[in-house]
C-alpha cells in the first residue's frame, strides 16, 4: 500500500508509528550499552514526558505512541520538503554532565531520499544540523538560535524511497558526534531542520568511563576519560586486603574508556597468597615468608604452623633454624659425634683423621674443632695443651676431616677431641659431640738451635756459647760442634760437650771457620743449627790462650787418623759406642774426620739376642721383669706356638691398671724353647715407637713365664680386615698402611729385618692404629702356619717373601719392602689371601717369570704402583722404608691424589694367572661367584628375585642390589666391580660364562 507522502506523518498517523514500533522491535539489543558507556540521557528509555520543546510549532512534532509495554516512544518528525525556507528548531531538556568533560551523542533517524520525491526537490533537504549550548542549570533555555554551538550537519548514510517503505525495509541511520571539552554543570541540545523529511527515532546521549578493575591484586576506581579524545589519563590504584606494593601501582584510562598501560602491582603480604584477585591466608600447616613468594608452601621438615596465614612455621622441638637459613629449609639439629678418628703419630707431630658424623643434623656446614689435652699417664690428669701447639691447616671450624698437630711435646699423653659442629650447633643446649684419640708422642730428637754467639777470639781459637734448642723434646745429653775451616768442609773436627761454650782451639789465623751445633737427647740427635761463621784474629794480635805453634794442618790430620782408626777398632770388637774419646776437658770429647762416614753414636740399633752367650741376660737387659701379682689374666684370645695368649690387665705400683696381652709358656717346656719364647721380649724390648707392639714386661721369675705386651684391641689385622669388608675409606685404609710403614722404617733404621711381614702379624687397636709384631727368634721355623720348607730347607712364608729371600735367604730390610708390598695388598684387598689358592711352587713360579699380584678392586692408582715399586725385583730399586712413609703421607695430605683408581680393565689386563684362579669370572654358579668375593649372605636374596644364573647376574644394576636388600656401601661397590668385570671380560670374549 503507497504511503501518503509527502503529508503523510501529517495526515495519517497511523502508518509511521507502525513501522518505527516494528523497528524498535527488531532492535531490542541496541538497548544494551557497553560498560563502559553512562547515559546522561536515552530518548528510548524515558517513561514520561521528553519535556523538549519544537518551535516553530508546526515544524517538528512528536509522534506519541507507545510500545507492547505502552511505554512511551518519542520519535519526533518534521517533513517541510516542499515548502521554502525551513527552519525548524527542535530543544531538548537541560542535560546534566555529571562532571564529564566529554559527552557523546548518538542520533537514530531516518531520512527520505528528495530523488524519491515526486516535486519540491528545489526545496528538499536531505540534512540536519545539531546545536549544543552550555549552561549550569535549566535557566539557559530561552537563549537565541545564533547562541547555540552548531556541533555539526547530521546527513544520512542511508536515505530511503517510497518503495523500501512498501518493502518494510527501514533504513535506520546511527550517527555519534561528541562534543568537549565542557566547562559547565550542563547543556542543551538543539536539532535544526532546513527542509528535509526526517524521523528522529532516538538520541541517547553518554560520557565515557573505565570502569572499576582489580587488576594484578590492584583496585582502579571507576573513571571518567578525559575531555581530549587522545588523552590517557592517569590513574593510581590502591591494593586489595592482606597486599602490599613498594610502589603505587598505576593504569591509563583512554578516551575510550579502556585500561591501558598498567604499572606496578601488589602482592599478597606474608602469609597471604593470591586466590581469584583476593589474597587468602595460608592454611594451617603451610607458611607464605615473603610477598614475593606466589604461593603458600607446605612447612619443610621438622617444622609446623597452627595458625592460619602463618608468615613462617616453628621448629619441632630439639631443631633449630639459623638466622641466616632460608624459611624455606628444613630445621636441624646438632651433628652427632665424628666417626672412626684414627691418629698417626710421627716423632712430635700427630695426623689425626677422622670420618664425618653418622648425622649431620640435617645440614651441610659440618666442621670440625680440635681440643687437644695434655694428660699425666699415672694420674689421668689433663690440661690443655696450650699455645705452643700448631694446627695444620687451623684447630677450628675444619672443613676436611683431618689436621696436622705439630710441635707436641715429646713421649707424652694427649687425649685429642675431634668435635663435630654445625650452624644450629650454638643454638642447641645439648653437649657437644665430640669422638676422642688418645695418643702418646714419640721419643723426639732436639729442635735445631738458633742461637749462637761468638766469645773470645784469638789468632789459634774461638770461644762459642749458644742457647738451648727452643724444643729439646728432652733432657740434653750432650751437644755436638761441627767446625771446618771455611771450604774445606772435608777435614772437620767436632766436639762434644755437655755445656752451652766451647773453645775451639789449634785454629789458623786470619781464617774463617764454619761451626754447626746440635743438641742430642735419649731419642737421638736433632739436626744441625745453620752455619756460623767466624775468624780467628791475625798473628799479630797477641793471644794469651794461644800457644801452639805447630802446624795445624798436620796435627788434625793425625789426630783425625789416630781417631778414624780407633773408631773402626771398636766397631770391630763389637762394642756399642762407634766412636773413640779424645779428652780434652772432663766434660768434652773432640773427633775429626776426613773424607769419613762414620756412623755417630746415638743412633740406637738393634741387638740380636742370639749375640749374648746367656739369654736370660740379653731378656733382662731389655725387659722389665713383671710382678706375678701384677696381671690379672681375663680371658684366653688365641694360641701362640708357646701357648696361649690371653688378654688381661696390669696393675704396677703407683700407675693406673691398664689392658694388657699375655702371652704365656706352656708347662713341660724344653730350656731352648724358653729361650726362644724369651727371645722375642729381647728383641721387642729394645724397641720404643708407636708403630711397634710394645713390651710391658716379662714374667720369668714365677711359672708360668710370660710376655706381657700393650693390648691391641681389634686383634690381628688380617682378621680385623676380613670381618669389616668393605667399611673403611680410603684415607682410613692408608693411615693403617702408613703407621705400618712407619714401624717398619724404625726396625729398618734400627738395623732390624722382621722377615714375617704379613697382615696376620699386624695388630690394630680400638683408634685403628696398627703396630708390627710377632718378633719371634724361631717363627720363621716355627711359628708361622704360612712359613713353607724351601728346597734349601728353610721355611719361609712363600707369599709374602721377596724372590731373592727365598731362592738364597737374602733377607734385608729390602724383602721387608717386598714384604710390605704384600701387606699393602692385603690391606686395600681387605685380607684377601695373597695369589689365593695358587700352590707356592706356583707362585715362586709366577714371580720369578714376572707375574705380580692384580691390582685389588677399588685401589688408587698410586697405592698399587707403590705395590709394584715394593715388588721390583731388583732389590736394590725398591723403595726404602722411610720414602714409602714420606710418600704415604703425602697421598694422606692431599687426598685427592687418591681419587684416581686402577680402572677395571687395566686390572684384568694386569692378571696374574688365569682368570678363574682370581675369583672374578668364569663362576659357575651364582652361589660360586659370590662366595668368591665373599658376599655369599646375599646368595638367598638374589636367587630369590630370579637372578639365579651368572648371565642374569650380568644385567643387576645398583638399583637392583638396593632392591635385593644390599644396603652396605662397601658391598654395593665389591658386587657391582665384579659385575663390571665379568661384563669387561665378556667383552673382551675371555670368559665363557
Ligand atoms: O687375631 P687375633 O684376635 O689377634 O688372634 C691372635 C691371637 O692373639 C694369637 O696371636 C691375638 N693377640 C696377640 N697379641 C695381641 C695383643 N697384643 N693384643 C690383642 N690381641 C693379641 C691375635
Amino acid at each position: 500500500m503507497p504511503w501518503d507522502w509527502p503529508g503523510l506523518w501529517g495526515s495519517s498517523r497511523v502508518r509511521g508509528p507502525l513501522w518505527i514500533w516494528i523497528w524498535l522491535s527488531s532492535t531490542l539489543p541496541f538497548l544494551c550499552i557497553p560498560i563502559n558507556e553512562v547515559n546522561l540521557l536515552d530518548s528510548r528509555t524515558v517513561m514520561g514526558d521528553l519535556g523538549w520543546i519544537a518551535y516553530p510549532k508546526n515544524g517538528w512534532e512528536e509522534i506519541g505512541e507507545v510500545d507492547e509495554n505502552y511505554a512511551p516512544i518519542h520519535t519526533y518528525q518534521v517533513c517541510k520538503v516542499m515548502e521554502q525556507n525551513q527552519n525548524n528548531w527542535l530543544l531538548t531538556s537541560w542535560i546534566s554532565n555529571e562532571g564529564a568533560s566529554r559527552i557523546f551523542i548518538e542520533l537514530k533517524f531516518t531520512l527520505r531520499d528528495c530523488n524519491s520525491l515526486p516535486g519540491g526537490l528545489g526545496t528538499c533537504k536531505e540534512t540536519f544540523n545539531m546545536y549544543y549550548f552550555e549552561s549550569d542549570d535549566e535557566d539557559g533555555r530561552n537563549i537565541r538560535e545564533n547562541q547555540y554551538i552548531k556541533i555539526d550537519t547530521i546527513a544520512a548514510d542511508e536515505s530511503f524511497t517510497e518503495l523500501d517503505l512498501g518493502d518494510r525495509v527501514m533504513k535506520l541511520n546511527t550517527e555519534v558526534r561528541d562534543v568537549g571539552p565542557l566547562m559547565r554543570k550542563g547543556f542543551y541540545l538543539a536539532f535544526q531542520d532546513v527542509g528535509a523529511c526526517i524521523a528522529l527515532v532516538s538520541v541517547r546521549v553518554y560520557y565515557k568511563k573505565c570502569p572499576s578493575v582489580v587488576r594484578n591484586l590492584v583496585i582502579f576506581p571507576d573513571t571518567i576519560t578525559g575531555a581530549d579524545s587522545s588523552q590517557l589519563l592517569e590513574v593510581s590504584g590502591s591494593c586489595v586486603n592482606y597486599s602490599i606494593t613498594e610502589e603505587p601501582p598505576k593504569m591509563h584510562c583512554s578516551a575510550e574508556g579502556e585500561w591501558l598501560v598498567p604499572i606496578g602491582k601488589c602482592m599478597c603480604k606474608e602469609g597471604y597468597e593470591e586466590k581469584n584477585n583476593t589474597c587468602q591466608g595460608c592454611r594451617p600447616g603451610f607458611f607464605k615468608a615473603s610477598p614475593q613468594s606466589q604461593t603458600c608452601s607446605k612447612c619443610p621438615p621438622h617444622s609446623y604452623s597452627h595458625e592460619k596465614a602463618s608468615a613462617s612455621c616453628v621448629c619441632e622441638e630439639n631443631y633449630y633454624r639459623r638466622e641466616s637459613d632460608p624459611p624455606t629449609m628444613a630445621c636441624t639439629r646438632p651433628p652427632s659425634a665424628p666417626r672412626n678418628a684414627i691418629s698417626n703419630i710421627n716423632e712430635t707431630s700427630v695426623f689425626l683423621e677422622w670420618t664425618p658424623p653418622a648425622d649431620t643434623g640435617g645440614r651441610k656446614d659440618v666442621s670440625y674443632n680440635i681440643v687437644c689435652k695434655k694428660c699425666n699417664s699415672h694420674s689421668s690428669l689433663c690440661e690443655e695443651c696450650g699455645s705452643h701447639v700448631r694446627y695444620l691447616p687451623q684447630q677450628n671450624s675444619l672443613k676436611n676431616t683431618s689436621v696436622m698437630v705439630v710441635d707436641l711435646l715429646a713421649h707424652t699423653n694427649y687425649t685429642f677431641e675431634v668435635e663435630a659442629e654445625n650452624g644450629v650447633s650454638d643454638l642447641s643446649p645439648s653437649a657437644r659431640q665430640y669422638v676422642s684419640v688418645n695418643v702418646t708422642t714419640n721419643q723426639a730428637a732436639p729442635s735445631p738451635i738458633s742461637i749462637v754467639k761468638k766469645g773470645k777470639i784469638a789468632k789459634n781459637s774461638i770461644s762459642l756459647s749458644w742457647q738451648e734448642p727452643d724444643r729439646p723434646n728432652g733432657i740434653i745429653l750432650e751437644y755436638e760442634i761441627k767446625y771446618f775451616e771455611k771450604d774445606q768442609e772435608t777435614s772437620y773436627t767436632i766436639i762434644k760437650s755437655r755445656e752451652t761454650e766451647i773453645t775451639a782451639d789449634g785454629l789458623k789465623p786470619s781464617s774463617p771457620y764454619i761451626f754447626q751445633i746440635r743438641a742430642r737427647t735419649a731419642a737421638g740427635y736433632g739436626s744441625f743449627s745453620r752455619r756460623f761463621e767466624f775468624e780467628t784474629s791475625p798473628v799479630s794480635v797477641a793471644a794469651s790462650s794461644d800457644q801452639s805453634q805447630i802446624p795445624i794442618i798436620a796435627v788434625s790430620v793425625t789426630v783425625g787418623v789416630i781417631l778414624l782408626a780407633v773408631v773402626v777398632g771398636f766397631f770391630l770388637s763389637g762394642r756399642r759406642c762407634g766412636y773413640s774419646k779424645a779428652k780434652q776437658d772432663p766434660e768434652e770429647e773432640k773427633m775429626h774426620f776426613h773424607n769419613g762416614h762414620i756412623k755417630l753414636p746415638g743412633v740406637k740399633t738393634y741387638i740380636d739376642p742370639h749375640t749374648y752367650e746367656d739369654p736370660n741376660q740379653a731378656v733382662h737387659e731389655f725387659a722389665k721383669e713383671i710382678d706375678a701379682s701384677c696381671i690379672t689374666i681375663e680371658r684366653v684370645i688365641g694360641a701362640g706356638e708357646f701357648g696361649e695368649v690371653c688378654s688381661g690387665r696390669l696393675k704396677l705400683p703407683g700407675k693406673r691398671e691398664f689392658a694388657v696381652a699375655i702371652k704365656t709358656l706352656k708347662v713341660g717346656y724344653t730350656e731352648k724353647q724358653r729361650r726362644d719364647f724369651l727371645g722375642e721380649a729381647s728383641i721387642m724390648g729394645q724397641f720404643d715407637h708407636p708403630n711397634i707392639i710394645h713390651l710391658e714386661g716379662v714374667v720369668t721369675k714365677s711359672k708360668p713365664v710370660m710376655i706381657v705386651t700393650e693390648y691391641m684391641e681389634n686383634g690381628s689385622l688380617d682378621t680385623f680386615l676380613k670381618k669389616n669388608d668393605g667399611q673403611f675409606t680410603v684415607i682410613q685404609l692408608v693411615g693403617m698402611l702408613r703407621g705400618i710403614a712407619s714401624g717398619m722404617k724404625y726396625l729398618s733404621d734400627m738395623g732390624y729385618v722382621h722377615r714375617d711381614l704379613a697382615a696376620r702379624n699386624i695388630l690394630i687397636n680400638s683408634n685403628l692404629v696398627c703396630k708390627v709384631s710377632d718378633f719371634g727368634l724361631s717363627r720363621i721355623l716355627e711359628d708361622d702356619p704360612e712359613a713353607a720348607y724351601t728346597t734349601r730347607g728353610g721355611k719361609i712364608p712363600i707369599r709374602w717373601t721377596a724372590p731373592e729371600a727365598i731362592a738364597f735367604r737374602k733377607f734385608t730390610s729390602a724383602s721387608d719392602v717386598w714384604s710390605y708390598g704384600i701387606v699393602m695388598w692385603e690391606v686395600m684387598s681387605y685380607g684377601e689371601r695373597p695369589y689365593w689358592e695358587m700352590t707356592n711352587q706356583d707362585v715362586i713360579k709366577a714371580v720369578e717369570e714376572g707375574y705380580r699380584l692384580p691390582s685389588p678392586m677399588d685401589c688408587p692408582a698410586a697405592l698399587y704402583q707403590l705395590m709394584l715399586d715394593c715388588w721390583r725385583k731388583d732389590r736394590n730399586s725398591r723403595p726404602k722404608f722411610e720414602e714409602i712413609v714420606s710418600m704415604l703421607d703425602k697421598l694422606i695430605r692431599n687426598p685427592s691424589s687418591l681419587k684416581t683408581l686402577v680402572n677395571a680393565s687395566n686390572r684384568v689386563s694386569n692378571l696374574l694367572v688365569e682368570h678363574n684362579c682370581l675369583g672374578t669370572g668364569a663362576y659357575r654358579s651364582v652361589s660360586e661367584w659370590l662366595e668368591a668375593i665373599k658376599m655369599g649372605r646375599y646368595l638367598e636374596a638374589f636367587v630369590q628375585n630370579g637372578y639365579s644364573s651368572m648371565d642374569t647376574v650380568t644385567q643387576v644394576t645398583l638399583e637392583d642390589l638396593r632392591r635385593l636388600g644390599v644396603t652396605l656401601a662397601g658391598h654395593q661397590k665389591k658386587i657391582m666391580n665384579s659385575i663390571q668385570e665379568i661384563r669387561v671380560q665378556l667383552v673382551n670374549g675371555m670368559v665363557p660364562l
